[in-house]
């Protein structure tokens, strides 16, 4: 018997997206470096499906129906390469080499065209949703050829989360496009996670509450529109107690948060294209300044503000509000970076198809996306999700309480970059003129770099440093 595809790379994520191959009926061959982890799942899940376990690279490649599905699931970076190094010379043309590792999406577009010059597909796929989401349906964003799609299409919307019938899965577009997508996918989830902590910072600081208070809070945001499995679980760890101390969990965590990477290639790539993402880069920058341990301890003691609580009991109505339209510009931020990238590499992505496909399966799951969803649908070349009508409305209905939030934050000293960031972002799109025209003039004073008018066409240069007359550049 042959497998119908193979799975090399068997840690946590691999593991899981092979027995989830196999719960679905298709014999999967399985490989590891190391092969105690192929024993390993095998006596431990044999018993879930068919798995045909290999030692060697040579027998997992022999194992496999053609055109071959190998899927790749090891460490991001060297790894990777090497794995390909290792497979490709065992493949043949028309061969598929399926990288669901988290890898930076300029290395997929190199791979992909080295291996396309092979007749090999490389398929870049994002993967998103952790181990559970592997084991018991992730969202998946393939890019790569479309004809590699047809292959491998069925099998991963097979496996893939469910939203109304809906497989959480479709193909994104040629080489890069997949890793792209979920890179950009981490970076709303570094700015969504940022916008919540910081609703909790305010109502613990602000509004004096609990956390088990807050947890309550949440746990009411989460049966109306911000329904999402982030406001889900953060009422749950808000509720916990530490069990050798009886304090709150939330209080015996030390506050310093940790990165690996995509959050930042999010920032770094949106830089290259000129997209500005300040929700995302606010919410790497904030998880950076939380990790300067030596920096802080120093700083402790600056003045700030004497701090009262405010003890309005609206208040929380207004951070739900302020919440609520903060995320909705983070989003319109990472998808005017998914517009950017795609019509920079030509992947011409669906973005309501991406609203779509994270519906399930992954950590930014929520009932918004079918917003998002139906503002593409309805226009699918909006320039931004904010002039979208339902958006719209709903910044607007939501902007006097959020204008309110970062002004408490700000008056009483709580750091709030997210809500901040945000809101400058929505004053900047909707104002009339902005002082970038102030910033030319001083450019053009100090560097000749010449600047246009408002009620002529043309390049034009004052003479700073002489009679101050307009010339033509
Ligand atoms: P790890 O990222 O911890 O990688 C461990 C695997 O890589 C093992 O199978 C290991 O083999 C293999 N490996 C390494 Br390291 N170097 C190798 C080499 N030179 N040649 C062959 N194999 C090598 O595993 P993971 O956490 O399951 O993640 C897998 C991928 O999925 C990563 O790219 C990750 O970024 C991505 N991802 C992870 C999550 C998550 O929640 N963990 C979520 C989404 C995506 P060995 O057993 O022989 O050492």
């Amino acid at each position: 018997q042959k497998a119908r595809i193979g799975v090399t790379g068997l840690a946590v994520m691999g593991r899981n997206l092979a027995r989830n191959l196999a719960r679905h009926g298709h014999p999967v061959a399985v490989h590891n470096r190391t092969s105690a982890r192929t024993k390993a799942l095998v006596e431990e899940f044999g018993g879930e499906g068919t798995f045909l376990p290999a030692e060697t690279p040579e027998r997992f490649v022999e194992s496999l129906e053609r055109p071959r599905r190998l899927v790749v699931m090891v460490k991001a970076g060297g790894p990777t390469d090497a794995v390909i190094d290792e497979f490709a010379p065992l493949l043949e043309p028309g061969d598929m080499i399926v990288d669901g590792g988290n890898a930076n999406f300029a290395d997929t577009r190199r791979r992909e065209a080295d291996l396309r010059e092979r007749g090999i597909h490389f398929v870049g796929t994002g993967i998103s949703g952790g181990e559970e989401g592997a084991l018991h349906g992730p969202s998946i964003m393939p890019g790569g050829s479309a004809e590699s799609y047809e292959a491998l299409g069925p099998l991963l919307e097979d496996i893939s989360a469910k939203v109304d019938g809906t497989p959480c899965c479709v193909h994104v577009g040629p080489d890069g496009a997949g890793h792209f997508v979920k890179m950009v996918h981490n970076g709303i989830e570094y700015a969504d996670m940022q916008l919540i902590a910081e609703s909790y910072d305010l109502l613990r600081h602000a509004a004096g509450l609990a956390p088990a208070e807050i947890a309550e809070v949440f746990r009411t945001w989460n049966t109306g529109r911000l329904e999402s499995y982030l406001i889900e679980i953060t009422a749950e760890v808000l509720a916990h107690t530490d069990a050798s101390t009886g304090r709150p969990f939330v209080d015996v965590v030390l506050d310093q948060a940790e990165q690996k990477g995509t959050g930042r290639w999010t920032v770094q790539t949106a830089l290259d294209l000129g997209v500005p993402v300040g929700g995302i880069a606010e919410a790497v920058f904030a998880r950076s300044v939380s990790g300067h341990a030596a920096l802080r301890e120093a700083a402790r003691g600056l003045p700030g503000p004497s701090r009262t609580a405010v003890a309005d009991s609206g208040f929380a109505d207004a951070v739900e509000k302020a919440l609520y339209a903060s995320k909705i510009v983070a989003y319109a931020q990472g998808f005017h970076e998914i517009q950017a990238g795609s019509a920079e590499y030509g992947w011409n992505i669906d973005l309501g198809a991406m609203a779509t496909i994270w519906r399930g399966g992954c950590i930014i799951r929520a009932r918004f996306l079918d917003r998002i969803r139906a503002a593409y649908e309805a226009d699918p070349e909006t320039p931004t999700l904010l002039t979208d009508d339902h958006f719209a409305e709903a910044v607007g209905d939501a902007q006097d309480a959020w204008r309110e939030v970062v002004a408490t934050a700000a008056r009483l000293g709580v750091p709030a970059p997210g809500f901040s960031t945000a809101l400058a972002y929505y004053d900047s799109l909707r104002a009339d003129r902005l002082p970038a025209a102030l910033t030319q003039g001083q450019r053009d004073f100090f560097g000749a770099h010449t600047y246009r008018r408002t009620d002529r066409d043309g390049s034009f240069h004052t003479l700073w440093g002489g009679d101050r007359t307009e010339v033509g550049a």
